[in-house]
């Protein structure tokens, strides 16, 4: 239902977000093309705007109404909003090519920073021998609590179906994982979607590299976003880094000194968890890694 406040200002959710213009869905007035007041483009897909309508589908938004939260990725100059207001992520991986346990271990710290729910899913699960290793390379986390569902985009989505029932799911992933098969099987007419509002955006140029919000059932949506290479976390503290290992987190604070690096002190909670093995070594190694390269000294 479009909600009017009465002096032309109509309340929408952006489905895409292109720079500095982004597609607002604004209920039973269709999809507007919005453009920002005042150079403003700290907008995200998925985020909850009041809008006034100009002429023929087009708009400006006036004003962001509270996000429930943000996903996003950063390096010390940038960062790069990926979704708001989503309720979990869909981290996307295959056997082929090889995925990085890094950047998906990045995904996972930065949804649980965000407090969303994560969720692994391996596609290309019909190249079996692949799959299986990818199986094996993805044990660390199992091990530390996180989801797996194994499906192939190409062949069968089924097993993902359920996942996505009532959920804003935001998909994110290396290139070369399959996120556009497994869109275009979820959303057949999901290109023409796209393709329909390129001429707006930037001749089209933009429409792979961001964010774009597909409703799938009247209470599901799925927000794809631009694949990656990198997933910086320069937003988030050392110890939000640590917080969001989930097999670290009640640890935390249990260390015999206050700055344990964890690595060979006395009294170290985290050693000692390795050591009895409850909490797997290279998860700690991978957790040290990440913190070294945002730059903490831990
Ligand atoms: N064998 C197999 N190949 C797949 C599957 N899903 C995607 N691919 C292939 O993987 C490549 C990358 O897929 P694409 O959807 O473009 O990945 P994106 O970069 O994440 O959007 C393409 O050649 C796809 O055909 C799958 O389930 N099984
Ligand atoms: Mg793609
Ligand atoms: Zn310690």
């Amino acid at each position: 239902m479009t909600v009017s406040t009465g002096d032309g200002v109509v309340s929408g959710q952006i489905v895409g977000a292109y720079g500095r213009h982004y597609l607002v869905d604004a209920a039973e007035l269709g999809m507007v093309e919005c453009v920002t007041r005042g150079r403003r483009h700290d907008y995200a897909c998925g985020d909850q705007v009041h809008l006034r309508i100009a002429s023929n589908r087009q708009g400006v938004i006036e004003a962001l109404l509270p996000r429930h939260n943000l996903l996003q990725r950063a390096d010390r100059h940038h960062s790069k909003l990926l979704a708001a207001n989503a309720t979990q992520v869909i981290a996307l991986v295959a056997a082929e090519p090889s995925f990085s346990q890094e950047i998906l271990t990045r995904i996972a710290c930065a949804a649980s920073a965000t407090g969303l729910r994560l969720q692994i899913v391996l596609n290309k699960a019909d190249l079996q021998q692949a799959a299986d290793a990818a199986r094996q390379q993805l044990a660390p986390l199992l091990h530390a609590g996180y989801a797996l569902t194994v499906m192939s985009a190409k062949q069968d989505i089924a097993a993902l179906l359920p996942l996505l029932e009532g959920q804003t799911s935001v998909l994110v992933g290396q290139s070369g994982m399959g996120k556009s098969t497994l869109i275009n099987a979820l959303i057949p007419d999901a290109q023409a979607r796209v393709g329909e509002i390129s001429s707006f955006l930037d001749s089209g140029r933009h429409t792979t590299t961001r964010s774009f919000l597909y409703r799938l059932n009247a209470h599901s949506a799925i927000i794809d976003t631009p694949g990656l290479q990198h997933f910086g976390l320069a937003h988030l503290d050392a110890l939000d880094i640590q917080r969001s290992f989930p097999e670290v987190a009640p640890l935390l604070g249990h260390c015999r000194f206050n700055d344990c690096r964890h690595r060979s002190e006395p009294g170290c909670a985290i050693t000692e968890a390795v050591t009895r093995g409850e909490v797997a070594a290279e998860r700690v190694k991978m957790m040290q890694r990440i913190l070294a390269a945002e730059g903490h000294r831990l």
